[in-house]
């Protein structure tokens, strides 16, 4: 858990080809959209880390943020416990376009959030598309129903969807991490 002069842990992970790493290095502001635009797709190999400032709060000081970005590639599960140490909240990112994702989603969710017992509001799901069209309500996924309030449907024109949607979560996130310290 997070206290004062340690970064907030956000893992983001998924599904291969869901769109982490785009919305990773959009939210951590290496980029100023969503997707580097030219379609080009290099897959992560297992983990990257961006390191950010952000205000999790409407007032307050800016916090140090960690991004985790995970890669899709099951290979890498070795890394998985290391990567999950100490983390704060989790990102979890599919393309509802792709048949697979729907089971493969579950998948990440029961390593991700219900193995290691995360709160639902320290976790947010991403049904990310990858085309120009405005990102319909599409239906979750079976295993993903405890978090039907934690959905954020994108594309890669959703760049004001995403900053509000990851603000809302960083602050869950933040107030999560400092009621645990106060325990
Ligand atoms: N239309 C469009 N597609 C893009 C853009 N940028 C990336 N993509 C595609 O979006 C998909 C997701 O790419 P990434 O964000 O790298 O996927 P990822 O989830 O990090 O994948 P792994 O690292 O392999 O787990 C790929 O099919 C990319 O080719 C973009 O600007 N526009
Ligand atoms: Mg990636």
């Amino acid at each position: 858990m997070s206290s004062n002069n340690r970064a907030l842990k956000i893992v983001v992970c998924g599904p291969v080809k869901g769109g982490k790493t785009s919305i990773a290095n959009f939210i951590a502001g290496q980029t100023e959209q969503i997707g580097t635009g030219n379609r080009i797709y290099e897959p992560t190999v297992g983990v990257r880390i961006l390191e950010c400032e952000k205000q999790p709060g409407i007032t307050g000081n800016k916090v140090p943020v960690e991004i985790w970005d995970v890669s899709g590639d099951q290979a890498f599960e070795s890394c998985w416990p290391a990567i999950m140490k100490g983390v704060d909240g989790v990102m979890l990112v599919y393309n509802p376009e792709i048949p697979t994702h729907d089971i493969e989603v579950g998948i990440w969710f029961d390593q991700f959030v219900k193995r290691p017992k995360l709160d639902n509001r320290q976790c947010q799901v991403i049904a990310h598309r990858a085309s120009p069209t405005p990102a319909p309500r599409s239906r979750l996924p079976p295993k993903l129903a405890s978090l039907s309030g934690n959905i954020l449907h994108t594309n890669f024109a959703s760049v004001s969807q995403v900053i509000t949607g990851f603000e809302d979560f960083l602050r869950e996130v933040h107030q999560a991490s400092m009621t645990q310290l106060r325990k």
